[in-house]
């Protein structure tokens, strides 16, 4: 089965993106095909300093091969050193009903926000729908928040088959009902866009300031606890087994347990579980030359698959005369 996702190198990584998303690639390639990119051209549609951008880019390939990623095992390339993939973007660009982007809810959401909505952010994902097709990803774990993107690029996959034949394999959006949707400090959905994150690769003193600013309800110490109103159950139960977050839960249930101690509790948990992969990101920032090479031996690997899909395309599409 071959396995495709991306992410945008457009700032800090957050608990959501890994357990909705990184976490679940990396387990993929023991298995299976996996297909991994740092969308680049999407964080174009928000990043427009171009030094923050190129900063950006080989920090999330440092993050991406810190947390396990194995570039060895995996094809892992920066979405623009396949340029392909815009040319497969104007293709099926004519396939895109206006209709279909226009009810976008993320593009609507940053449009209610007072974002200038411009052709980048309204096509985004006609891009996205290129990133999966190219490269003929069956299967793509993604958050929740990405669910209507994925009915997209299946839409225009159906279209482009049906007028062309079947040349696009029609992708499978890999949602895990427990991960769909990583809440923030607040109980909404973890979003940069809504500061309410608890970032990877933070010093102590960051995260802990970021733990503590967790929400919760004024119930007394001593009072019995409800686990699944709780912000911070719901965060520390992603590192949990199952017996685990059974006790974690008993003790809510018991009273006494303060959400101070509980808080502490936390930050130590996701402070020793992401230690390793901190020293390891910050090895492979070191030595950026290395980076770029993996980057490029990726790269060199996506055009090649790239090639095969898009030999189609131009010759059903009559580009090829
Ligand atoms: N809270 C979440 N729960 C589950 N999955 C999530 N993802 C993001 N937030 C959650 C998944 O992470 C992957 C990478 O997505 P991205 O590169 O688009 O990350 P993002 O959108 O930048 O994350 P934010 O914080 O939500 O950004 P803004 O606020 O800018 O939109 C995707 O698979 C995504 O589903």
């Amino acid at each position: 089965m071959r396995v495709l996702s991306g992410i945008q190198p457009s700032g800090s990584l957050h608990l959501g993106n890994y357990f909705g998303m990184m976490k679940k690639m990396v387990d993929y390639q023991e298995h299976h095909e996996l297909f991994c990119f740092i969308a680049n051209y999407h964080a174009m549609t928000s990043v427009t300093d171009g030094k923050a951008l190129a900063k950006g880019t080989l920090e999330a390939a440092a993050n991406f091969l810190a947390l396990g990623l194995d570039p060895e095992k995996s094809v892992f390339w920066v979405q623009s050193d396949v340029p392909e993939v815009q040319e497969l973007t104007w293709a099926l660009s004519n396939f895109t009903p206006m209709g279909l982007l226009e009810r976008c809810h993320s593009y609507k959401d940053k449009v209610a926000k007072g974002i200038a909505p411009n052709h980048g952010l309204f096509a985004y994902p006609v891009l996205m729908a290129a990133d999966i097709l190219l490269f003929g990803g069956e299967l793509v774990p993604v958050g929740k928040d990405q669910k209507q993107h994925l009915e997209v690029a299946r839409d225009i996959a159906i279209k482009f088959n049906n007028q062309y034949g079947d040349v696009m394999v029609i992708p499978e959006p890999d949602i895990d009902d427990e991960l769909a949707t990583i809440p923030g400090l607040d109980g909404q959905k973890m979003s940069k866009s809504y500061k309410n994150t608890i970032d990877l690769f933070l010093d102590d003193k960051a995260l802990r300031k970021q733990v503590m600013r967790i929400v919760t309800d004024p119930t007394p110490v001593e009072d019995p606890k409800n686990p699944d109103t709780c912000n911070v159950f719901q965060i520390y139960r992603l590192f949990l087994d199952k017996q685990q977050e059974q006790a974690l839960r008993q003790r809510y249930l018991a009273g006494g347990l303060g959400y101070g101690e509980v808080k502490q509790e936390l930050f130590e948990t996701v402070r020793d579980f992401f230690a390793p992969y901190t020293r390891r990101r910050e090895e492979l920032l070191a030595d950026k030359e290395q980076l770029r090479k993996i980057l490029a031996e990726g790269a060199q690997k996506a055009r090649y698959a790239a090639s095969k899909i898009l030999r189609k395309v131009r010759k059903k599409t009559g580009l090829v005369y």
